[in-house]
């Protein structure tokens, strides 16, 4: 076969965001855009790139199948010497990072636009992954994004035969410019599996699942959301752990538009697992995933709701249950910054190194490859481990039932003991989706303002009768210990006397119009079982009197609270 190269014009929207080129579908689909994304990809990657191996792969959803055909294509005529790709273009983002490490290759192309809605109304996404199985970091995002700017012709191979090359298992050969080309289609879950089986106890976890004679089972109700996870979750839960088909998990079929839901675990749009467990209190246990299975949500009994902050300190508190800790060791702790400080002072207690890095998985990388680092969490329903480098929903749930199964109580209780110990640190993000641009931007330039100003600190808010003191106001910046890279403009932090929080920052995940987060937390040591929403009400008012959110963005009511 021979290459070819083909004349093409830049695209001046082809940025990556906080993970990947995520766009509508109908913008994937225009003439040459995904082909300019894929071999700006390849450019950035420079002189590696030749004779290399590369993992490919997706959530499956709509337009995954022409994208990946488009980057064997292309990966021919740019010397790739081999792809591995899952079976019908299938792979959790958790499962390309951990092919990446297990094969030690280049890394990974991930075809998905995770919790976003899916289907040729909906959005897509291309994301690369280093050789760490991370993220690629801002600097070659960066790098990326400068060549698509500037691209004036990309290499393919349009006589390779892809159809069907995909659907079935094993290894074709091609000779393109006479070189060799191997594409290897590979069972989708085969590799996921043996890793979890490592690091997890499947006998005990089973036992939990089946009951014993002294104990009964452990009732759990896994939903996939039509996403990717559901070829995991029926392997895993059902097929190794005993779960039941029929009562343990739901929606395990992945859909290309996801059933035409948000496949988004979190209060709101995994609504149907919250009230399936509260109108059937036999269940023990729920948990929902995204659309590429990295996010997770816990639930106990009667949709007992954990969030993700407090999920991560009570992993964190109890890591020794699981056999890949007791063998590895417990390192360093670390969350994304807006996340609530809960796993802050289990890390305190236990005496272990505690990170705050920007938001993002690919901020946490260096800090794993350096041993620093062993267990970390994002408050937006993400938890994981040094295991791979991104974050793990199914592992998360994995090391839930490790606890549950381990301490021999349930996930209320678990939490109440938590707090009990360390206080709580009560948390709430609200969520104003799909904004007008402008008014978003204004909101965050008026509170930029008031940084430059200096008037916020020593200023006192009251709301509801409570008053609070601005100890400290900034636009977070973080400095990579490893590398010392700097990631500026990452959020803007009002920091108040009793250590309680306000954070604002624009989502970097949308594919139109602006999302505004707002991230709201306070500390209690005593009072731990009021309702979030209640407790925080007060500083709600403020964060939202401070922002002027309501002039700004015409919304009085946030679309998302979680
Ligand atoms: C959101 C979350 C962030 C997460 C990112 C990717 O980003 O807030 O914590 O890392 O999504 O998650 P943003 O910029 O929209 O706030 V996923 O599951 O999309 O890979
Ligand atoms: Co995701």
């Amino acid at each position: 076969l021979q290459s070819i190269v083909v004349e093409t014009t830049p695209f001046d929207d082809q940025k990556p965001g906080t993970s990947g080129l995520r766009k509508k579908v109908k913008v994937f689909m225009q003439k040459n855009y995904t082909e300019n994304f894929v071999q700006c990809i390849f450019d950035a990657l420079g002189c590696k790139l030749k004779g290399s191996t590369l993992i490919v792969g997706g959530d499956g959803r709509y337009f995954s199948k022409p994208a990946i055909n488009t980057i064997i294509r292309i990966a021919s005529a740019n010397e790739v010497s081999k792809l591995i790709i899952g079976q019908l273009g299938i792979f959790s983002t958790p499962a390309v990072s951990a092919l990446i490490r297990q094969h030690k290759v280049l890394g990974g192309i991930v075809l998905t636009a995770s919790h976003n809605p899916g289907g040729i109304r909906n959005d897509f996404g291309i994301k690369y992954n280093i050789e760490n199985g991370g993220p690629a970091p801002d600097q070659i995002s960066n790098s990326i994004y400068e060549l698509t700017k500037k691209i004036t012709q990309y290499k393919t191979t349009p006589t390779l035969e892809t159809d069907r090359l995909i659907d079935i298992l094993g290894t074709s050969k091609f000779n393109v410019n006479g070189r060799d080309f191997t594409v290897e289609i590979i069972d989708s879950t085969k590799n996921y599996v043996a890793l979890m089986k490592e690091i997890f106890d499947f006998h005990k976890l089973r036992a939990l699942i089946r009951g014993t004679d002294s104990r009964p089972p452990f009732s759990i109700l896994i939903d996939s959301m039509n996403g990717v996870t559901g070829v995991y979750v029926r392997n895993i839960f059902v097929e190794e752990l005993g779960a039941s088909p029929d009562n343990n998990v739901r929606r395990v079929v992945p859909l290309d538009n996801f059933g035409e839901i948000h496949p988004d675990p979190n209060l709101t749009y995994a609504k149907d697992l919250v009230d399936a467990l509260q109108e059937n209190a036999s269940y023990d246990f729920g948990a929902a995933f995204d659309g590429d299975g990295d996010r997770n949500m816990i639930l106990g009994k009667n949709a007992f709701f954990v969030t993700p902050s407090d999920s991560l300190a009570v992993l964190a508190n109890n890591l020794e249950c699981i056999p890949y800790f007791k063998k590895n060791g417990v390192h360093g702790f670390a969350r994304s910054m807006p996340t609530a400080a809960a796993v802050d002072r289990v890390a305190a207690k236990l005496g272990k190194e505690m990170f705050e890095v920007p938001t993002g998985w690919k901020y946490f990388g260096n800090l794993m490859d350096a041993g620093r680092l062993s267990l970390c969490g994002e408050e937006s329903f993400g938890t994981g481990s040094d295991h791979i480098r991104e974050k793990d929903g199914i592992w998360a749930v994995l090391a839930w039932l490790s606890v549950i199964e381990h301490k021999k109580m349930g996930v209320e209780e678990i939490l109440k003991e938590h707090w009990k110990l360390y206080g709580r640190n009560y948390f709430t993000r609200y969520d104003y989706e799909e904004c007008e641009t402008e008014g978003a931007n204004l909101l965050i330039e008026n509170l930029e303002k008031l940084l430059t100003e200096g008037t916020l600190v020593g200023k006192s808010y009251t709301a509801q009768g409570k008053s609070y003191k601005v100890a400290k106001a900034d636009n977070f910046s973080y400095v990579d210990p490893i590398d010392n890279s700097v990631a500026q403009n990452q959020g803007i932090r009002i920091l108040f006397e009793d250590g309680s929080r306000l954070i604002y920052r624009l989502s970097g995940t949308g594919s139109s119009g602006a999302t505004i987060r707002v991230y709201i937390e306070c500390y209690e040591k005593e009072d731990v079982l009021t309702d979030a929403q209640v407790m925080l009400k007060p500083l709600v008012e403020i964060g939202l009197e401070i922002s002027q959110l309501k002039k700004f963005t015409q919304r009085e009511e946030p679309t998302v609270i979680t």
